[in-house]
């Protein structure tokens, strides 16, 4: 018999796939599925880019490029080459080796297969047991209105290095999209135990895929345990956009402001370690505890495969120690420790 799936994480990119590496290095990866944000997808020189589902398939498959955290390790770089040559839009970097998921991805889109198909089987071709879900089969766009116009997230992240200032976010199509039979049915099944919203951004990654009708509602209705890593060290992000767009947003730079984001869909928050100092004293535990939120704290920082190894470890023992808040559907079958 398959063994089930026992812990979801849900994911955007390079920040999320490390933690979602540690969860498949300390877990059977057969019994780790991630949700992916497709926000950030876009279509580029014809072809249909998922930049966030192929990072954590790369990470997970240990080809990754790891001092970037995304693309190949092993690449050439001959067909950007020509296409500068070309005179092509060259802002947006693919490697030879990474050209090929794009191209096999259009090429079955196209004849009609689905996201969640085709990324199951490139998976699976990559040597994975973990699962790859993609938020929604129906194309959805992260837009981002900004000091110079409306621009979809590569142009503004790429393109323009995210140095435009950040008005207001959109995500296109989402409205129309629904989460995948496969996620669904994941979600109702009796083997899952937990799920972890990685330190991804909370708003470029993780609101695209709350945003798609009915998501929220089902993460809720598994009724386990809903655990998610800050983002935040030491008050800043670790890598990308985070805080400057929490600032161009009026969004003030604390955990406790992620907790509210995510307020009513979280049962746990784990915060830095340098966090819990200036943050988890007095009025602000309070705060906390008002909005029926549990914090916990650990070195978040995951620098090598041991720090993502030791967070995951935290994470899911920490998710052990929380009963799913009331205001879900009753519980399945609780089984964890108190
Ligand atoms: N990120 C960059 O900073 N520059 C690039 O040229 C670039 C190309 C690229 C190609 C394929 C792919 O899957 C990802 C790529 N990324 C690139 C990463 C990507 O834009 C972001 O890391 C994520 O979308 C943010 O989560």
């Amino acid at each position: 018999m398959k063994p089930g799936v026992r812990v979801l994480a849900v994911s955007g990119g390079v920040g999320g796939a490390k933690l979602a590496l540690g969860l498949a290095r300390v877990l059977p990866p057969a019994e780790l599925a991630v949700l992916v944000n497709t926000g950030d997808d876009f279509t580029h020189l014809g072809l249909r880019i998922c930049a966030d589902l192929d990072t954590v398939l790369y990470t997970l498959a240990g080809v990754v490029n790891t001092t970037q955290g995304w693309g190949r390790a092993d690449e050439s770089f001959g067909f950007m080459d020509e296409l500068r040559r070309q005179g092509g839009p060259d802002w947006f970097l693919l490697g030879d080796r990474d050209l090929v998921l794009h191209v096999e991805r259009s090429r079955r889109l196209a004849a009609g297969e689905t996201l969640t198909q085709i990324m199951a089987d490139l998976a699976y071709r990559f040597g994975l047991t973990t699962r790859l879900l993609p938020m929604t089969d129906a194309p959805v766009a992260t837009l981002l209105d900004t000091s110079v116009g409306q621009l979809e997230f590569q142009h503004y992240f790429v393109r323009l290095r995210s140095i435009p200032e950040v008005q207001r976010l959109h995500y296109a199509g989402a409205a129309q999209a629904r989460p995948s039979d496969d996620l669904l049915t994941l979600l109702r099944s009796r083997t899952l135990e937990t799920i972890i919203l990685c330190p991804s951004n909370p708003y470029l990654s993780i609101d695209p895929i709350l945003a798609v009708p009915g998501m929220r509602a089902a993460l809720r209705a598994a009724a386990v345990p809903i655990v998610a890593v800050s983002p935040l060290v030491g008050g800043r992000a670790v890598k990308g956009p985070t805080t400057k767009i929490m600032q161009e947003l009026g969004i003030e730079i604390s955990s406790l402001a992620i907790a509210s984001h995510y307020a009513g869909l979280i049962d746990g928050l784990l915060v830095d370690e340098s966090d819990a100092r200036t943050e988890l004293t007095g009025s602000v535990a309070k705060e906390f505890s008002k909005l029926g939120i549990v914090v916990d704290t650990a070195r978040t920082l995951m620098s090598t495969l041991d720090d993502r190894r030791r967070l995951a470890e935290v994470a899911l023992n920490f998710a052990k120690r929380l009963r799913p808040t009331e205001s879900r559907t009753a519980p399945k079958s609780w089984s964890g420790s108190v």
